[in-house]
């Protein structure tokens, strides 16, 4: 086992993997920015480097930086947590090369998946179902007009080396898809220095279904079960649940059957999430591969009872998954609330600034992953996750009802946060029902405005 891992992150997912590793018996080594000084994830690990200044192109995205600090420290591995370098498969070669463990898969696993084209030619090869669509890149008009021709509109063009929904275009005619063709190129090139596109049949008021995998170095691959994250907002996921109350038995062995492929395909290592898009059909289609540990990965830990953060730096030190089971049986429901620090009334404008009261809820089935803490400052640079709500009950009726009286007792002042937005889609009825696609924000913002509602308050 190492005997020392740099977290290459900050906020919540670096205190969850200061505390796997010291519940591993692992010293830790945190790296922060200027803008950073005061975190808790600074004074929870056993040492503490500054790396740069506020951005996080001068800190957490600053390779020479956190391979010195590695060096200096001692630090067999490097753990990346999610957003920064945790896809950066050139950072994972550097520290390959520098004898630094990357606690995460192959570099060329990574590189393969990046390449959104590369990732669904693997998955047709797996016999996991895509969408019918353009047989890899489109190269001109001419050519995107047969593929639409060919899979009938609605398409959706998408970016190569885009993913996470970025860089994505709808068209329902000809003329439109001309234009957003040519449009989809120009943007994927000036954000990726890649104008590569495809296309793809567009899946109207779809779900979002994600199935966890983990594997060893050893060839033993498995998966635990899916998710379900179809309440998102601008490609912000704001509610996760496991499992997700829309799968039949059946449906649920296909959709892990499916993802089990393309992972084996690929003699995936460590944690990695595959993402799907079921229709109203309930047919499931490929979207993505997500080659690092997910923000949402405690539900899938409470239903599983699992520790993920651990398997995955057991696997990274040369052990074998401790999951035996071919088949793990979910318990109970879980489900995750993520408290960002924006204003649901002002376009979910971000809300930096101190905390000035703050309360957490506790009591039986809540978990609460975070690194707020009473007159902590929430910086502008980064991300506006302040925490991240968990609740297991043994039903979803009962987790909903959980999750309410959690978010009753959160407390933070001083900044405006989505706890109470979060409230009012919880106790909703469609919410309820759960009768909803990926457009279920988007309605209920619209309907909100209609009747003249007011959202959360500071
Ligand atoms: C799609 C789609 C419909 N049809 N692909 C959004 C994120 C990126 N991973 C791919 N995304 C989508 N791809 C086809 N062929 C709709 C989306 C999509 C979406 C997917 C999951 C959750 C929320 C979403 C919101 C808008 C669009």
């Amino acid at each position: 086992m190492f005997n020392k891992i740099l977290i290459a992150n900050r906020g919540e997912i670096a205190l969850r993997i200061i505390r796997a590793c010291k519940e591993l018996g692992i010293k830790t080594v945190s790296v922060y920015s200027e803008a950073d000084a005061d975190s808790l994830h600074v004074h929870l690990a056993d040492e503490s480097v500054c790396i740069g200044r506020a951005s996080s192109k001068e800190s957490y995205l600053n390779i020479p930086a956190l391979i010195s600090a590695a060096e200096i420290t001692d630090a067999e591995a490097i753990h990346p947590g999610y957003g920064f370098l945790a896809e950066n498969a050139h950072f994972a070669e550097v520290c390959a090369s520098c004898q630094i463990k990357f606690i995460g898969p192959k570099p060329e696993v990574m590189r393969l998946m990046g390449d959104k084209v590369a990732a669904i030619r693997m998955a047709k090869k797996a016999g996991t179902p895509t969408t019918p669509g353009s047989d890899g890149p489109v190269i001109d008009g001419k050519q995107a007009l047969e593929v639409a021709k060919r899979i009938k509109y609605p398409v959706i063009i998408k970016a190569s080396a885009g993913g996470g929904g970025r860089g994505m275009r709808i068209a329902h005619t000809d003329i439109a898809l001309n234009q957003a063709f040519q449009t989809c190129r120009a943007e994927a090139e000036a954000a990726f220095g890649n104008p590569e596109v495809y296309i793809e049949k567009y899946i109207e008021e779809p779900r979002h279904i994600e199935v966890q995998i983990m594997g060893d170095e050893f060839g033993h691959i498995v998966h635990l079960g899916e998710r379900d994250c179809t309440i998102q907002r601008s490609h912000q996921k704001l509610i996760e649940e496991a499992p997700s109350q829309v799968l039949s038995a059946r449906q649920r062995k296909k959709v892990g059957k499916y993802a089990l492929k393309l992972a084996k395909q690929v003699k995936y290592t460590s944690a990695g999430t595959i993402e799907f898009l079921m229709d109203k059909n309930s047919d499931f289609y490929f979207m993505e591969m997500n080659t690092r540990v997910q923000v949402e990965h405690p539900v899938t830990e409470l239903i599983m009872g699992v520790d993920i953060i651990k398997e995955q730096i057991k696997i990274a030190a040369g052990e074998r998954l401790s999951i035996t089971k071919d088949i793990l049986e979910p318990r109970g429901h879980a489900i995750e609330c993520r408290i960002n620090a924006e204003n649901p009334d002002d376009n979910f404008r971000p809300s930096p600034g101190t905390i000035t009261t703050y309360h957490v809820p506790g009591g039986p089935g809540v978990r609460v992953d975070t690194h707020l803490y009473q007159g902590y400052k929430v910086p502008p640079y980064y991300d506006s996750m302040l925490a991240k709500i968990i609740v297991h009950s043994p039903n979803r009726n009962e987790a909903i009802k959980r999750m309410i009286r959690a978010l009753d007792e959160l407390v933070i002042e001083g900044i405006y946060t989505t706890t109470d937005f979060l409230k009012t889609i919880l106790e909703s009825e469609t919410f309820k029902r759960g009768t909803y696609s990926t457009h279920f924000v988007e309605k209920f913002m619209k309907n909100k405005k209609d009747k003249g509602e007011e959202g959360s308050k500071k």
